[in-house]
């Protein structure tokens, strides 16, 4: 079903199969609630510092801390899903449930530098089949092509649901009168040919010189624009309309990346690629990658195919 403004309720009746459904529907119900705390900003109560790390090593924003429990509370309530696994803890959390067939990854909210300065941030989410591993974070461990379903909430200007499902991306917005997510986006095909680059162009000097080198030309010579918010779900939303690339790749302070695979890459990148694009780690496709530990890292370099082809070719392990 396509029909422009109909609801996330109704498009998942039609587009997945009830089990399915209930688990996508889940999250969004907790990310409405995530939606509502980030529209408050300081009035939802205090950003500062929650006093804990993360498994990351990185300090937690109480808005972290906040939407993770949202989203596995909400999850831990659906018999389908079986487990979570969440950038903010440090093992995944199995719900005990029998008939659990499904594994949601997620990063409750990505940008957390920007959580505090009213600049786009948001969830990112990846459905995984249950499998038959034994409970445990190993059964998370599987490659992105595993994904039955993958997405984002972006909560910036507008409340956003972009989803990746059945080789289709699709994007909801969020009605500001009704607080229903209604069909915007039916088909998202990326452009191309647009000379628009995502980068932390601050680390250029850390990256592979080859890749470093290219990027510097395709500006300095090739007319392309510079685009960076620094929540990767605003940098890939801005791509998924307007074309370009995203890159976080390698990097000689971060040599096995900063982006982690199994709920930033694998899902950001199974979107890029149903919506036409390519997304590599600089060593192989992203959604080939066997992830080894719920936390692992990788590059990232994504968007425009040609580009991205532009970008690694010149790197000594392309890809
Ligand atoms: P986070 O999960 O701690 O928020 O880190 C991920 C974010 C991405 O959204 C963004 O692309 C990147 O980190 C920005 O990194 P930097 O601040 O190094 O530019
Ligand atoms: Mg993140």
């Amino acid at each position: 079903m396509t029909a422009l403004g109909i609801s996330l309720d109704a498009w998942l009746a039609e587009a997945a199969d009830p089990e399915l459904a209930s688990v996508i529907a889940d999250i969004a119900a907790a990310s409405l609630e995530i939606s509502a705390l980030v529209r408050g900003g300081d009035l939802s109560g205090p950003l500062g510092e929650a006093g804990a790390s993360n498994v990351q090593g990185e300090t937690q924003k109480k808005l972290d801390v906040l939407s993770n429990d949202l989203l596995r509370d909400g999850l831990s309530r659906n018999p389908r899903i079986a487990a979570i696994a969440s950038e903010e803890e440090d093992h995944s959390a199995w719900f005990g449930h029998a008939d659990g067939r499904y594994l949601v990854a997620f990063d409750p909210l990505d940008g957390s530098s920007n959580i505090d300065v009213n600049v786009t941030i948001g969830t990112i989410f990846s459905i995984l089949p249950r499998g038959d591993a034994p409970e445990g974070d190993g059964a998370f461990l599987q490659p992105g092509t595993a994904q039955l379903c993958a997405g984002y909430f972006g909560y910036g200007p507008q409340t956003v649901l972009v989803l990746a499902l059945n080789g289709r991306v699709v994007q909801f917005t969020l009605s500001p009168t009704d607080n229903r997510l209604l069909l915007t986006h039916p088909d998202i095909r990326m452009p191309t040919g647009t000379r628009m680059i995502g980068g932390n162009i601050s680390n250029m000097r850390r990256w592979d010189p080859a890749l470093g080198d290219t990027v510097a030309t395709m500006m300095a010579e090739g007319g392309y624009n510079q685009r960076w918010v620094g929540s990767m779900i605003a940098d890939i939303h801005r791509m998924l309309h307007q074309g370009g690339v995203f890159l976080y790749p390698f990097d000689s302070r971060q040599p096995k990346g900063k982006l982690r695979v199994l709920y930033e890459c694998s899902p950001m990148s199974a979107i890029v690629e149903s919506a036409g694009g390519k997304a590599v780690s600089g060593t192989g496709r992203i959604l080939d990658l066997q992830p080894t530990g719920l936390h692992q890292r990788t590059g990232l370099i994504c968007g425009d195919a040609a580009i991205v082809d532009a970008l690694i070719n010149p790197l000594p392990a392309a890809g």
